[in-house]
């Protein structure tokens, strides 16, 4: 197993390193520390040809003019935050309205745009980078000195690990998620719609047109959003089920885990053999099914389009601090944060 190191770009005077893991069975991951970014995740087919199989650019800055958060990890509070506020303790905060009237993804300058420092991991039979983050009080709104560490794990089983972890030295908000986008046909060739999603959920959430829970959990039996024995994405995706409209005609949903504790999510492409094995212990997958890619910009060679790759964002509830029925996503001073979510590839004939 091995680290390869190189300069991939500069950003405010700091040098941006590409960091690519590379596992002995040759199954690598790229990333940055920049944003934390996941540039490539290269694995092979059923025939053992090996692609990328995540939306990512050559360039770095590409990164900074284009990214709809390719890759990056999200912080502190992933997805939106209604009218960019939330009171705490009876003190009001005001965050970055970069999503106007709302919040995004951690605001104009969130964790995944700003330089992490690191440390390589090399071991026996795994190789990583700890990325490490301490977000100042104040920092686009929020409350609180946050000191967070994100590791990025790559094993022998082909199986990607990132964990999360957080302190803080005053209550306030986190949600952390990567905003990978897959496909699994390998350097781009074929949209995700024909991709196969299967996990144990029953409900979601209703979206208002600001696409921010309106609070309502929906049953999905009879829906687009009933993946329990597997859908083609493309069926729900063409549907005109109301909330596939509103979203931009495909998904921008939190679909809520069956039960608590550990969530499998299969992800599958049936030309290439590829399959994802996502293994969680948040409550939700906000399943996006990149509605608004489409832009004047290539991706790897491939003019950006919308449906060219499909996020797994496991994460907490999103806009949980207005809901007071949805999990906590406060955090205290005495508390440490931890999450960890697993991403196994595979293929269908071939396999390590
Ligand atoms: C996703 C979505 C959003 C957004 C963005 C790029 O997580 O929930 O609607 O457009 O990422």
């Amino acid at each position: 197993m091995k680290i390869v190191e190189r300069e991939f770009g500069n950003y405010d005077g700091e040098r941006v390193i590409e960091y690519t893991l590379t596992n002995d069975f040759g199954m690598s991951v790229s990333c940055l520390n920049y944003g934390c970014v996941i540039t490539k995740i290269i694995v092979p087919d059923r025939n053992g040809h090996f692609e990328n199989v995540v939306l990512g650019f050559d360039r770095f800055e590409d990164y900074l003019e284009w990214s709809p958060y390719f890759g990056a990890v999200i912080g502190r509070v992933a997805g939106r935050i209604k009218d960019a506020r939330f009171e705490l303790d009876g003190e009001e905060y005001l965050l970055a309205a970069n999503d106007y009237p709302n919040h995004l993804h951690g605001g104009q300058k969130g964790f995944s745009s700003v330089i992490w420092k690191t440390e390589k991991i090399e071991q026996e039979n795994v190789v990583g980078l700890k990325c490490f983050y301490r977000s100042l009080d104040g920092e686009e709104g929020y409350p609180g000195n946050l000191d967070t560490a994100v590791t990025y794990l790559l094993s022998n089983t082909n199986e990607l690990s990132i964990s999360y972890e957080a302190r803080t030295d005053h209550k306030t908000l986190i949600n952390l998620t990567n905003h990978s986008y897959f496909n699994l046909s390998g350097n781009l060739k074929r949209d995700c719609s024909e991709h196969i999603l299967q996990l144990e959920s029953d409900r979601f959430l209703e979206l208002g047109l600001d696409l921010i829970p309106t609070g309502k959990m929906l049953e999905s039996k009879n829906t687009p959003f009933d993946f329990n024995q597997g859908r083609f994405l493309l069926s729900g995706m063409k549907s005109s089920h109301p909330q596939i409209v509103l979203a931009g005609n495909g998904y921008d949903h939190p679909l809520l885990f069956k039960k608590s504790g550990e969530n499998t999510i299969m992800l599958s492409d049936k030309e290439s053999g590829r399959f994802l094995r996502v293994t969680t212990d948040q409550p939700c997958v906000v399943l996006y099914t990149s509605n608004q890619l489409e832009g004047p910009f290539s991706i790897s060679g491939v003019r950006a389009r919308n449906y060219l790759g499909v996020c797994l964002e496991t994460q907490g509830l999103p806009d949980a601090i207005h809901h007071p029925g949805f999990p906590t996503v406060i955090l205290h001073p005495e508390e440490v944060y931890y999450s960890k979510t697993k991403y196994r590839f595979f293929s269908n004939t071939i396999g390590v």
